[in-house]
């Protein structure tokens, strides 16, 4: 009888702690891929940035303040921005430490939640090989909206050495970038 007792335990325990085993495997797969989905939605500004930290240096014509410098729109951070100073247009550069083809930008526009909201409505992409230009594109963009989004523009695949983007037309108080990834 104490036998049978003591197998139906060394039965049961196994099964127990299998059962625990399925469980908490579940649960890590249901957390990887939870995780895989939060990179996927909002890492990869961060991810382009580390990829171009000391390859690309950034410049503008001018920012509104420190805290909004050119540096800003490739920062992998979409809260932080470049931003012009007010009702003024000007362009935002970006230096490649050497020559590279460049295939297609992503670009998400200015959201600042503050009163003083402002985003690019109209651009012009030019490409620059040396100071020849390359290759010239118009980018048009709904303007200041209530998320930030990520958007693709296809380029000609040139070998280049700079890329600048010139602000055309803003809404709101003036232009903005959020994020800049070059490819
Ligand atoms: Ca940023």
């Amino acid at each position: 009888m104490l036998g049978l007792v003591v197998d139906q335990d060394r039965d049961a325990k196994p099964r127990r702690g299998r059962r625990g085993v399925d469980t908490r495997r579940k649960r890590v797969v249901l957390a990887l891929q939870i995780a895989i989905l939060a990179l996927a939605l909002f890492a990869a500004p961060i991810t382009d940035c580390i990829r171009d930290r000391g390859r690309i240096t950034v410049t503008a014509s001018s920012s509104y303040a420190p805290e909004f410098d050119a540096e800003m729109a490739m920062d992998g951070v979409l809260d932080t921005e470049w931003c012009l100073p007010d009702n003024s247009l000007g362009y935002i550069e970006f230096a490649f430490a050497s020559s590279r083809r460049v295939n297609s930008l992503d670009i998400t526009n200015g959201h600042n939640t503050t009163y003083k909201d402002r985003a690019i409505k109209k651009a012009r992409i030019v490409v620059y090989n040396g100071d020849k230009v390359v290759e010239k594109h118009e980018l048009e963009l709904p303007g200041i909206e209530q998320q930030h989004k990520r958007r693709r523009v296809r380029l000609g695949g040139h070998r280049a050495t700079r890329l600048k983007i010139e602000v055309l037309e803003f809404a709101g108080l003036g232009s903005a970038l959020s994020e800049v990834a070059i490819y």
